[in-house]
């Protein structure tokens, strides 16, 4: 398809229209051949008006999250540059991870306009509906040991916050990988990974972020929200997703260049989670205390009549 992103960058925010021949001419292929282009990308859903003698004027865009289009949006060294455009899937995390397993270059993401089987964690289901939201999931392959795998859902949720944040947004982050607004789940993350004995092969790194769904089914009407349904205005997708991905290199490069441990300070910090009352439930068993922080695996410290106990994953109930 470069092709066609080649012919939209000829169109794009020019008012006056643009001949066939100039465009042939400049890309070095056959009149018909833009024209069989600008065909494709009709049928993408991308309108034109046309003037005999004058040539295209591009009239319309439509709001899908193509990789040219995200690509407007992005200022990163390697995260997104490979970027997978499904219409449909079943989780963007299977597709990530086929491709991560056949050798794809870090940083490879895949994104779609929906999931059939979205997944959280525990075997959950991710409401996924159709050009709504992003559903992205983006291969790492982190010089980690598989212990210190779990901080990295931090650099996910961080780069969420961040996004929403500059955005005017007022995000609120929960242990372990939710961003919330107005106490509703906005966000989710979802971690899987590849690994041997002492060593990472590679981590996908699963983020829905709720953008323009205004409907949710019954399961989740009263925990989650979106960003339409906060600001009561639709957000440009490709814009949100091209900063997300921004937000996620600038973190990983954090846990890169200075370790996990980093991200959890930023990430506890940004929480605000020292001293307040928690209730966790992990496999059936509740933890209550008053977080004493988080530790450089990402887990909450407790602690409850003196004693401290670590948890390393659950649910926050409060
Ligand atoms: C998560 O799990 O929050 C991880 C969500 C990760 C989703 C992304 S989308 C791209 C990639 N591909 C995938 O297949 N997954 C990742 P957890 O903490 O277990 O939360 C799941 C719970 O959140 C569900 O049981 C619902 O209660 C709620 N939920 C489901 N869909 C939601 C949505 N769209 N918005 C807010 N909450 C939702």
């Amino acid at each position: 398809m470069n092709r066609a992103a080649e012919v939209l960058g000829f169109l794009r925010g020019r008012r006056d229209h643009v001949s066939g021949a100039f465009m042939a001419s400049r890309l070095n292929i056959t009149r018909t051949a833009v024209w069989k282009v600008l065909k494709q990308l009709e049928q993408m859903g991308y309108t034109f008006e046309r003037l005999k003698g004058r040539g295209y004027r591009l009239t319309g865009s439509p709001d899908r999250l193509y990789p040219w289009e995200v690509g407007r949006h992005l200022d990163t060294k390697f995260v997104g540059r490979e970027l997978i455009y499904r219409d449909s899937v079943d989780s963007t995390n299977g597709v990530a991870f086929e491709l991560a397993l056949a050798g794809c270059a870090e940083g490879t993401c895949v994104v779609a306009e929906a999931q059939s089987a979205g997944r959280g964690r525990l075997q959950r289901t991710w409401h996924s509906p159709y050009g709504k939201n992003l559903y992205l999931s983006c291969v790492l392959r982190p010089a980690l040991h598989p212990s210190e795998v779990h901080p990295l859902t931090f650099i996910s949720s961080l780069a969420v916050y961040d996004t929403l944040a500059s955005e005017g947004l007022e995000p609120r982050l929960k242990w372990p990988n939710d961003v919330l607004i107005d106490g509703r789940k906005v966000s989710g993350t979802l971690i899987e990974l590849s690994c041997e004995a002492d060593r990472v092969r590679f981590v996908v790194i699963g983020i829905g972020l709720n953008v323009n769904m205004a409907d949710m089914n019954a399961e989740i009407a009263d925990k989650a929200t979106s960003l339409l349904i906060v600001s009561r205005k639709p957000f440009e997708r490709t814009r949100i997703c091209g900063m997300l991905l921004g937000n996620l290199e600038r973190y990983y490069e954090m846990v890169r260049s200075q370790g996990v441990g980093r991200v959890c300070r930023s990430w506890e910090e940004r929480a605000g989670i020292r001293g307040a009352y928690m209730e966790i439930t992990q496999m059936g068993r509740t933890y209550r205390g008053v977080s004493e922080g988080i530790d450089s695996d990402g887990a909450v410290l407790l602690r409850e009549k003196g004693a401290v106990t670590r948890v390393i994953a659950g649910d926050v109930s409060t």
